[in-house]
């Protein structure tokens, strides 16, 4: 099926989320939370991650993971995921616990596109302290795709992981998955690239970003996507098409954070203090850009 098909589909299918200027965003995507093995490529940046994650939590900012939050192909059972990284499920159940978290799939993490897999999984999670179950994300829903919808004006922004009409990650991810599993992560040791990956093949980003590009200048439509790790962001005038990037470079993320009816691109990385110490510091790469901004097309 191709892009334009599944993306009006999502667009039409997807919940709506009420916002305003007074709203405050923050989107991560692709953090491949995995088992803090050699594979996981999230483990070294959990501490950078918690680190943002804080600052929105405190600032009263709502998260919107834009899905492959967990690495679901790699990684045959959630629970080996949150004995890796239980302080990170905890620090994203404070969002949830005040309706701050909203949670996207992507392909990475399909299975939790199935609700039966999402209410054995994320609703609750044995605590071995209290040696009972206790709530995580307690009747989460997991969404393919959500629609900001400004309050006053009707405009609309569609947030989706980006995967949707990429064959290879798409319709055919089972493929793609036995592949990465049982192929491609040999290869990946002779430091062959993985040629199903957008993450780490150039062309295929491309073809995903234009896909997607051609879809938005055809509806007039503000995406936000993450899928390609790729960040991105538009000019006024441009497509308005915008990528959180992912989480997984080394030693930094990126996200997108929408404040004040403002949209800007940041990044959030290690560095050493004046006093030699190491700290963890925030940068804007890009914008802010006024949202408005790209609505002037609207008819
Ligand atoms: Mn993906």
């Amino acid at each position: 099926m191709s892009t334009f098909t599944r993306l009006d589909r999502v667009l039409n299918a997807s919940d709506e989320i009420l916002i305003d200027d007074t709203s405050r965003l923050v989107f991560l995507s692709d953090c491949h939370r995995g088992d803090n093995s050699k594979a996981d490529d999230f483990a070294s940046n959990s501490s950078i991650y918690c680190y943002a994650l804080e600052y929105y939590y405190k600032r009263g900012y709502t998260y919107v993971e834009i899905g492959d939050g967990d690495e679901l192909w790699e990684n045959d059972y959630f629970s080996s995921l949150l004995q890796a990284h239980g302080n990170v499920y905890l620090q994203m159940r404070k969002f949830h616990q005040e309706g701050r978290l909203y949670m996207i799939w992507g392909n990475h993490d399909i299975f939790k596109s199935r609700s039966r897999y999402v209410k054995k999984n994320l609703y609750e999670y044995y605590d071995p302290v209290t040696q009972k179950s206790e709530p995580l994300f307690d009747n989460i829903k997991v969404h393919e795709g959500l629609i900001l919808r400004y309050r006053d004006t009707n405009h609309k922004i569609l947030i989706v992981h980006g995967h949707q009409g990429d064959l290879l990650n798409d319709c055919l991810w089972p493929l793609s998955r036995f592949l990465v599993r049982y192929i491609w992560r040999h290869f990946e040791l002779l430091r062959c690239r993985n040629p199903i990956s957008p993450a780490r093949n150039a062309s295929r980003t491309n073809t995903i970003e234009s896909n997607i590009i051609r879809w938005i200048k055809a509806n007039n439509q503000i995406v936000i996507a993450g899928h390609t790790h790729h960040a991105a962001f538009a000019r006024p005038g441009e497509a308005p098409y915008f990528n959180d990037g992912c989480c997984v470079n080394n030693d930094y993320i990126t996200g997108i954070e929408i404040q004040n009816g403002e949209i800007m691109l940041v990044e959030w990385y290690k560095k050493l203090s004046d006093r030699g110490l190491p700290e963890i510091s925030r940068k804007i790469s890009a914008g802010p850009e006024k949202i408005n901004a790209f609505f002037l097309h609207d008819s």
